[in-house]
């Protein structure tokens, strides 16, 4: 069985980390399509790395919940062949012990150089003295996240997987941004089964063949079983 999932913040929030609209997509008084934006860092790059920062210590001080590890298991079960599609940028997926996570929107315990392209680990406050190890270029990191205005990674692999897929399940996003927003669509134009599990009603809901409401780390578990 061929099952593609897609994953977002909510599947995170009971490990504690904040949605996006749970803050009404604020965060300290500034649009987070703002600050999540290449003019955004052009225009202020320590703001945003500070937004960064915070989002990775956060990241860094929480554990994978029962969804995570639920998915883990459903990655090692005989007979499914899955793709796991995240639009989370933290590693919670892969510390439950999912392989192979395909960061639609990038990690956030990654950067990445403007100068040389290079991707390093990074697990520390990003700033403007930041140094890039492997080119040695000062004030040329960035979070190797994917901004608004900028195209998501692995469009090509996720829609092959949504179009030859017996099942297409989203988990905990709010279906407002796009092109994720979309894939249940491509689903459904493909004639595959598509299931929602979200805490509420997401822009999304209407479109899904199936919805069913709960927290993540009680609907997933009882999925997955
Ligand atoms: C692109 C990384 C071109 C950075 C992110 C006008 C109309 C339509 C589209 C657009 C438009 N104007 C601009 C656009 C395009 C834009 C877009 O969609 N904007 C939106 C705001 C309208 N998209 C882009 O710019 C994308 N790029 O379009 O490029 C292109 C594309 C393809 C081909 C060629 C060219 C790039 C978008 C990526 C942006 N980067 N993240 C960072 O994280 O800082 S997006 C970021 O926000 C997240 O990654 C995530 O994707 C999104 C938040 O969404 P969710 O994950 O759904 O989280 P949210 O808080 O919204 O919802 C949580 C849900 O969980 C809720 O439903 C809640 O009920 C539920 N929940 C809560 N608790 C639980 C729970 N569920 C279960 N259990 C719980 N316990």
């Amino acid at each position: 069985m061929k099952v593609v999932v897609l994953t977002g913040a909510g599947v995170s929030a009971e490990s504690g980390v904040p949605t996006f609209r749970g803050s009404d997509g604020l965060w300290e008084g500034h649009r987070v399509e703002e600050v999540a934006s290449p003019r955004g860092f052009a225009r202020d790059p320590q703001l945003v790395h500070t937004f960064y920062n915070g989002r990775r210590r956060k990241v860094l001080e929480v554990e994978p919940n029962a969804a995570h590890r639920a998915l883990a298991k459903l990655g090692r079960a005989r007979g499914v062949e899955l793709t796991l599609v995240t639009q989370n940028i933290d590693d919670l997926h892969e510390r439950a012990g999912s392989q192979e996570v395909l960061h639609m929107h990038g990690e956030l315990l990654k950067a990445r150089c403007n100068r040389c392209g290079a991707v390093m680990p990074c697990r520390e406050d990003l700033s403007r003295a930041s140094i890039c190890t492997a080119c040695g270029g000062i004030d040329c990191l960035r979070p190797h996240v994917v901004w608004f205005g900028e195209i998501p990674f692995g469009l090509d692999e996720i829609a092959a997987a949504i179009s030859s897929a017996d099942r297409f399940v989203a988990i905990g996003t709010s279906g407002r941004v796009y092109p994720a927003a979309s894939f249940v669509s491509w689903a459904r134009e493909c004639g595959v089964p598509t299931l929602e599990l979200n805490l509420e009603e997401s822009a999304a809901s209407g479109v899904f063949h199936e919805s069913r409401r709960g927290p993540a780390g009680e609907l997933v578990p009882a999925w997955v079983e």
